[in-house]
């Protein structure tokens, strides 16, 4: 009999992580190489690559790296057709590569917005789509798009990321709608506020928004990449072959919590 472990094994399959040479994408690749998983990732230039196939190689990973813009259609379908010449189809896909501007919306062009949306949403559109047709041939196929706090909530500065965001928040369960039928699953991680480069900026020491996010965190702290292997691990596996369309929230707690109540707030009994 086996054991219960073995449902979050990921031994002999073959996942694509996007933009994986460092940070949350990096994190997620590398634990599923840990869990038996090959390891393809892209990233948008040579050097980023080779950044991360060093990264890997020093874990003792030997991933598969290629550059690749993922708003580009046709770069995306050569990607998706090599790694199958070359690996494998694909049974795991982790749209991760992401960006932010924060601008507030009023001064904000009208092509930055669209960057964004490019990126963000239009992006996992793109590969999802190149993904799909091989996963209904194999009978099965997990998509996990990395969502954020911002699929559920807005803040100044961020409304092209927001818009993104909550988009693909429906896209996954628009994904998980159509292609159930065909054993694919395709679900979201919402990351909390994550320690990567990303969010550098907002965590220098002596900006406040680095105190604003710790009380709003019933856990007290910011994420780290760690935090998300389990909940991306769950997601990639057979353990979870009966959850679709669903967003995993792995924020510390943020998304249950109205915020620290100022100290001269009397409880009345
Ligand atoms: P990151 O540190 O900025 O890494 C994102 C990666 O995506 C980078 O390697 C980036 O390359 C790559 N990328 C950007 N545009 C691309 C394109 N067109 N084609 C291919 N690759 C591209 O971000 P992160 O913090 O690890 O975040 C990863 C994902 O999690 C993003 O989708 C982000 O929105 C989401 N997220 C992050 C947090 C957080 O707190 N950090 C929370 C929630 C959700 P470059 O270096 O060239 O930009
Ligand atoms: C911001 C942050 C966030 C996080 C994350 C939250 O400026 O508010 O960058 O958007 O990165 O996506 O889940």
């Amino acid at each position: 009999m086996s054991k219960v472990i073995d449902k979050f094994s990921l031994e002999g399959k073959v996942a694509l992580i996007t933009g994986a040479s460092y940070g949350i994408g990096f994190a997620i690749a590398a634990a599923y190489a840990e869990a038996g998983a090959t390891i393809c990732f892209n990233d948008i230039n040579q050097e980023l690559v080779d950044k991360g196939l060093e990264a890997y190689k020093e874990l003792g990973i030997k991933a598969c790296g290629y550059v690749c813009d993922v708003t580009h259609e046709a770069e995306v379908n050569e990607l998706v057709s090599k790694i199958e010449r070359e690996v494998g189809v694909i049974d795991i896909l982790v749209n991760n590569a992401g960006i932010i501007k924060r601008i507030p919306m009023h001064e904000m062009s009208a092509d930055d917005f669209r960057k964004v949306i490019d990126v963000d949403l239009n992006a996992p559109f793109i590969v999802a789509k190149a993904v799909i047709p091989s996963m209904i041939k194999k009978g099965h196929g997990k998509i996990i798009n990395i969502c954020s706090m911002m699929s559920e909530l807005g803040r100044e500065t961020v409304s092209a990321y927001a818009a993104a965001k909550g988009g693909l928040k429906m896209l996954t369960k628009n994904i998980a709608s159509e292609y159930g039928e065909y054993n694919i699953q395709c679900n979201g991680i919402g990351p909390g506020y994550i320690e990567t480069p990303q969010t550098a900026p907002l965590r220098v020491p002596g900006n406040p928004f680095n105190e604003f996010i710790i009380s709003k965190t019933p856990a007290a702290r910011w994420g780290t990449t760690d935090d998300l292997i389990g909940p991306s691990i769950f997601l990639a596996s057979d353990a979870s072959d009966f959850v679709n369309g669903h967003i995993l929230y792995v924020d510390g707690g943020i998304l249950a919590y109205i915020g620290k109540q100022p100290n001269q707030i009397k409880q009345v009994n």
